[in-house]
């Protein structure tokens, strides 16, 4: 069985919803979609004063950006519809997105409203699984919530960010191990994270245009220009970058384990016999921490990669196996009875809780 964690090499996606207020817009009125969209200030016939928030492809087509004043892109583009934000209808959306995106990764992190990073190491043994698994997501996200996203595949979050925005909208862009310097080499340093409008200025006036360009200058005449960044500018550059995909302190407080077949399995009772032994190792770890659990969530992975979550909560919290054990094999039976083999299965248990302190189980 393999735990979550200890993958040496990983694998990272890096999930970026494409125009994202903008497609919810779309989606909401059909009868705008095919024409430029704007969603932001009012523009008030060209003398608004607020900016656009984003706006679809077809709206950028006529050179209208995020941040842009909302009169300069009604001067550019007067025929566009224009519409208020909704923010708590994209909160919303956002949360789906981050539901069905989460149950994909072992780590996952959040960033921002449209966007996410999932390192999914354990889940696949090379980059062709990464891309399935990457398309699969897609396809779920197209399919719940009738929108695009772009999503790009690396051994690290920043690569892996690169690549999202790569070709969008609705691209998949996998970078190799071994690849991601040559991939970065043609990009403008403005591709890099950290660099904005007045880096990329003073960097271009030391020549510096793209990321090839930093790769190759000295390390030492960064460091001298931008102190301790010149260093990470020049590391990055040759896709070096350290930092992991890190859990949210609110998405931790949950125990997880998942085992992937040798071969995808159909047989009723090596997949239970899996699933016991996933619940035992589980049970042993929330009793060396004292916790109690609340919800139990298990997740199937078919052959295709197709992926499901089903759980329950308890109306107390509790400690025990067997509770464990038999609620799981009760959330995976109707997973049992489809003609797919399964890849996957795993459990999570959830609303955890201290048992310190607490004398008795009123569960059970
Ligand atoms: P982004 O992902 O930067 O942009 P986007 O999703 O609209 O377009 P893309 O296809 O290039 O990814 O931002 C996500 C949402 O955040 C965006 O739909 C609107 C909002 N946003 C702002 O409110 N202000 C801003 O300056 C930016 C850049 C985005
Ligand atoms: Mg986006």
């Amino acid at each position: 069985m393999t735990d979550f964690c200890d993958h040496e090499r990983r694998i990272v996606l890096h999930v970026d919803m494409d125009h994202f207020f903008s497609a919810i817009e779309e989606r909401e009125r059909p009868e705008i979609k095919g024409k430029p969209v704007v969603v932001g200030a009012d523009p008030e016939n060209g003398r608004g004063r607020g900016v656009v928030k984003t706006c679809n492809y077809e709206a950028r087509a006529f050179g209208l950006r995020s941040g842009m004043p909302i009169s300069k892109a009604w001067q550019l583009c007067p025929n566009a519809v224009y519409a208020r934000e909704n923010y708590p209808l994209y909160k919303e959306v956002s949360e789906r997105i981050m539901i069905i995106l989460r149950k994909y990764a072992d780590r996952f992190q959040n960033w921002g409203f449209d966007e996410a990073f999932l390192d999914v190491s354990s889940q696949v043994d090379n980059y062709e699984d990464a891309a399935q698994l990457a398309a699969c997501i897609k396809h779920e996200i197209l399919w719940q919530e009738r929108l695009t996203c772009s999503v790009g595949v690396a051994s690290n979050k920043l690569v892996a960010k690169i690549a999202s925005d790569f070709n969008k909208p609705d691209g998949l862009t996998v970078v190799r191990e071994g690849e991601a310097e040559a991939f970065l080499a043609p990009l403008p340093v403005r591709k890099m994270l950290w660099i904005g409008e007045k880096t990329e200025q003073r960097l271009k006036e030391m020549g510096i245009r793209t990321i090839g360009d930093l790769a190759k200058s000295d390390v030492s005449f960064l460091i001298s220009k931008f102190g301790v960044m010149g260093k990470r500018f020049h590391e990055w550059a040759h896709g070096n970058y350290v930092s992991e995909v890190s859990e949210s302190r609110r998405t931790r407080r949950s125990l997880g384990h998942e085992s992937t077949f040798a071969a995808d399995a159909s047989e009723r009772s090596q997949i239970l016999n899996r699933l016991n032994d996933i619940c035992q190792s589980i049970h042993e770890r929330i009793m060396k921490r004292n916790l109690l659990f609340k919800t139990i969530t298990v997740k199937i992975r078919y052959g295709d990669f197709e992926t499901h979550t089903h759980g329950r909560s308890f109306q107390l919290h509790t400690d025990k196996l067997e509770e464990l054990r038999k609620t799981t094999e009760e959330l995976v039976q109707p997973y049992l009875d489809s003609d797919k083999r399964i890849r996957l299965i795993g459990i999570r248990v959830s609303s955890l809780m201290s048992a310190k302190g607490q004398k008795t189980l009123t569960y059970l």
